[in-house]
C-alpha cells in the first residue's frame, strides 16, 4: 500500500499511534483520511506487537469534522451510491482497545470519531460539538446515536438541535469524556493508559471491551449471558492462570502476549 498522506503512523513500545495530519484544513476528515484511518487501523489490529491504539490529532484541532468542501456540492444520488462515511462504520470490528486522545476541536465528525473510540482523554482546551446543524445538515457518522447514548436524550438534543460547542469541563461533566489532562500532557497520558492496556492479558483486554459495548446493543439479560460467557471463557486463557498465579505467589505477572 501507498504511504499514507493523510496521517502519520507509528508504533511506540506495544502501541499503535495514529495522528490526524491534514493542518490546512484542521484535520477535516475527507475519503483519504478515512481510507488511511481505517487501513492504519486494521493493520494495529492483526498486528501481534500492538496491545491498544490511540488516535490523536494536533494541539489546534483532533479534527473539525468532514470535508466541507469535498462534501459542499455532493447531491443525493451521489452521497447514497457511493457512502462516502461508509469507511467509518468499519471501526466498529477493531477489536484492540482505541484511545481518543483530543486537543482543541473536536467538532462534527470529528466529535463523532472521538465517541467512536473506546474513551476519550482530553485536553484542558478541548471543544467538542456537533455544529452540522448550522451547516444545514445533521450528524452522519453515529453521532446521534451514540451522543444519545453517551450523555441520554437531553444533552444529546441541546447540543445536536443547537449546534452549540462545550469545553472540557462540561463535556466530562457529562460523560463524554473519561479524563482532563492538562494540554501538554495529554499524548503521553493517552500512550501510557494505552501502555497499560497492552500489558494486559490479551483475550482478556479484547473480551473486556466486547463486554462493555454489548451494553450499547443489548438487554441487560442478553448482556449478562453475554458477559458470563466471555468470563467463563477467560479461565481458557494462559493470562487468566499467569495472573491469579502470580497474585497467590506475590509477584508481578507477566503476560505474553498471544
Ligand atoms: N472542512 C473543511 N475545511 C475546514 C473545516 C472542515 N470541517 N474546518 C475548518 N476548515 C478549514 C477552514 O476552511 C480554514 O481553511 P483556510 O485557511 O483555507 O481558510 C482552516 O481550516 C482553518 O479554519 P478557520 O480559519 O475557520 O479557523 P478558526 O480558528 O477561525 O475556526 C473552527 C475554527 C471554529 C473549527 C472553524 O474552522 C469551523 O467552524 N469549522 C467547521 C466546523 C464544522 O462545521 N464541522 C462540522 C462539519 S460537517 C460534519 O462533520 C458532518 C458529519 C458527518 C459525518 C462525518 C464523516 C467524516
Amino acid at each position: 500500500a501507498d504511504a499514507p498522506e493523510t496521517i502519520f503512523v507509528e508504533r511506540r513500545d506495544r502501541v499503535g499511534l495514529i495522528t490526524l495530519h491534514r493542518p490546512k484544513s484542521l484535520n477535516a476528515l475527507n475519503r483519504q483520511l478515512a481510507r488511511e484511518v481505517l487501513e492504519a487501523l486494521k493493520a494495529f489490529d492483526a498486528d501481534d506487537n500492538v496491545g491498544a491504539i490511540v488516535i490523536t490529532g494536533s494541539a489546534r484541532a483532533f479534527a473539525a469534522g468532514a470535508d466541507i468542501e469535498e462534501m459542499a456540492n455532493l447531491t443525493f444520488a451521489e452521497f447514497y451510491c457511493d457512502d462516502i462515511f461508509a469507511p467509518w462504520d468499519e471501526l466498529r470490528s477493531v477489536s484492540k482497545p482505541i484511545i481518543a486522545a483530543v486537543g482543541g476541536y473536536a467538532l462534527g465528525g470529528g466529535c463523532e470519531l472521538a465517541l467512536m473510540c473506546d474513551f476519550i482523554i482530553a485536553a484542558e482546551d478541548a471543544q467538542f460539538g456537533q455544529p452540522e446543524i448550522k451547516l444545514g445538515i445533521l450528524p452522519g457518522i453515529g453521532g446521534s446515536q451514540r451522543l444519545a447514548k453517551a450523555v441520554g436524550k437531553a444533552v444529546a438534543m441541546d447540543l445536536i438541535l443547537t449546534g452549540r460547542t462545550i469545553d472540557v469541563h462540561e463535556a466530562k461533566a457529562v460523560g463524554m469524556v473519561a479524563r482532563v489532562v492538562p494540554s501538554n500532557e495529554l499524548l503521553q497520558t493517552a500512550l501510557e493508559a494505552a501502555h497499560t492496556i497492552a500489558g494486559y492479558n490479551c483475550p482478556a483486554v479484547r473480551m473486556a471491551k466486547e463486554a462493555v459495548n454489548v451494553a450499547f446493543e443489548a438487554s441487560l439479560t442478553e448482556g449478562m449471558r453475554h458477559e458470563r460467557r466471555l468470563f467463563q471463557a477467560a479461565f481458557a486463557t494462559e493470562g487468566q492462570k499467569e495472573g491469579m498465579h502470580a497474585f497467590i505467589a506475590k509477584r508481578a505477572p507477566v503476560f505474553r502476549h498471544r
